[in-house]
């Protein structure tokens, strides 16, 4: 009873702080700022509050020494918005978890005079999605950071379809497309002199999702339409089926609402989301329906062999050479049950490795007999990135927790500072770790 009466507090205190951090003016707390988490103690004296910083190490510093400077302004505002008879002292603690892309609850601070977030998330349904399009125009299509295809090609449909019913529609161009996808986006990007009226999102989880330029979107998203089981509200309305094996199918079922028909580039941007997310169909999250979408695909003149063969079987030289150099130096820790693979700078320099090149490499350990662990450790300008995979019995997640970061069961990753060999080795320790417990 008392623990449902403080979680009520804690959170009314939460949202009413929330609203207050949004009012201060300090450069230090302009950025994307988050309350993660909030406890008021029984007796109201202090509130534990948990900050999350979307931005370097160094943004995240400033933002907390803002805040601490504003507490006692924030104390007062925040005890009297939640209505509290005290006014408990909000003790901040950076949550460094967060910033590698779990939980974020609330984002309090947009760009100055942005309107603030929607409260609420309403739920639709496809056929209110499909109204909400048909109802609207001036479309602006978000995809997120480092775009896959499933979130591009998705993106590439419905902007084809939107414009099929005389509607204007662009994608927001976004920087980080590679070349392997630079074909599907290319004439539909928008400039900088449009003024969308609707913005849409597809296939994007979060808000710290967003490409850095679409930031200012964040607060603005009418629509969003995605698939992933972790989707976390941001935007006015969602539809959201986690059943779907890609946002392209979803998508697939938009168009067919919206009655346009399927044409072949609308048809290659679906068959390109959907294959993508399903490893051309050997994932678990395929089913049925997926086949029956890449069969409409099909019907409608998509490219199919052409596309596999752009996406899954050709690959550049230096992807070659580094798949080689992978297996040569890959180290085997307890009888061959942990694999790991070092890919460093010099590697990543003499080799001409690119982006699309580093796609999917983590596979390659985990997917050799015997292997239960496949660790992939990538040494970047600033750090070292690890990708974990695991066969079913193991947590990645786990292992990956233990540095700050997470993830999913069988796939997790985390950064870690540190010269690549040490990280290497606080890996393999701590994947044994948990394989020994496991
Ligand atoms: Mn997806």
């Amino acid at each position: 009873m008392a623990n449902t009466r403080m979680n009520r507090i804690s959170s009314e205190y939460m949202q009413a702080l929330a609203s207050c951090m949004r009012s201060l003016k300090d450069p230090r707390v302009q950025g994307f700022v988050s309350i993660t988490r909030c406890e008021v103690t029984n007796d109201l004296r202090y509130a534990k509050v948990y900050i999350s910083v979307l931005g370097s190490d160094r943004d995240a510093q400033e933002a907390m020494r803002g805040l601490k400077s504003a507490a006692g302004y924030l104390r007062r505002e925040a005890a009297q918005k939640a209505g509290l008879r005290a006014a408990p002292e909000p003790i901040f603690h950076l949550d460094n978890s967060i910033r590698h892309g779990a939980d974020i609850l609330s984002v309090i601070h947009e760009i100055e005079n942005a309107p603030t977030p929607p409260p609420v998330t309403v739920r639709y349904t496809p056929e209110e999605a499909a109204a909400f399009l048909q109802n609207h125009d001036q479309f602006l299509i978000l995809t997120h950071r480092r775009p896959d295809g499933d979130t591009l090609g998705s993106a590439v449909a419905l902007c084809l379809a939107l414009r099929a019913l005389d509607k204007t529609a662009y994608l927001f161009p976004n920087p980080e497309v590679t070349p392997k996808y630079k074909w599907l986006v290319e004439g539909l990007e928008a400039d900088a002199a449009f003024q969308p009226e609707s913005i849409l999102s597809v296939d994007i989880a979060d808000l710290s999702l967003f490409p850095a330029d679409a930031k200012r979107y964040g607060n603005r998203v009418d629509l969003s339409v995605d698939h992933h089981n972790s989707s976390r509200a941001f935007s006015r309305t969602l539809w959201c089926d986690s059943h779907a094996a890609a946002t392209g199918e979803m998508i697939l079922r938009l168009i067919d609402l919206l009655e346009v028909s399927l044409d072949e580039s609308i048809a290659n941007a679906l068959y390109t989301a959907i294959s993508t997310d399903t490893g051309c169909f050997k994932f678990s999250n395929v089913t049925a329906e997926t086949f029956r979408a890449a069969a409409r695909c099909a019907d409608a003149g998509a490219n199919i062999a052409g596309l596999n063969l752009d996406l899954f079987i050709i690959k550049s030289p230096s992807r070659i050479k580094l798949e080689g150099a992978v297996q040569a130096n890959m180290q085997f820790f307890e009888s061959g049950r942990i694999a790991l693979v070092k890919i460093d700078r010099t590697m990543i320099r003499d080799m001409h490795i690119t982006i699309d090149d580093l796609d999917g490499i983590a596979a390659i350990s985990r997917n050799i007999e015997g292997v239960e662990i496949g660790i992939t450790v990538t040494e970047q300008e600033e750090d070292c990135k690890i990708s974990v995979r695991t066969c079913s019995r193991i947590n990645a997640a786990e292992i990956c927790e233990k540095f700050g970061g997470g993830g999913h069961r069988a796939a997790a990753g985390c950064n870690i500072n540190g010269e690549i060999n040490a990280v290497g080795k606080q890996l393999v320790d701590a994947a044994r770790e948990v394989l020994l417990k496991s």
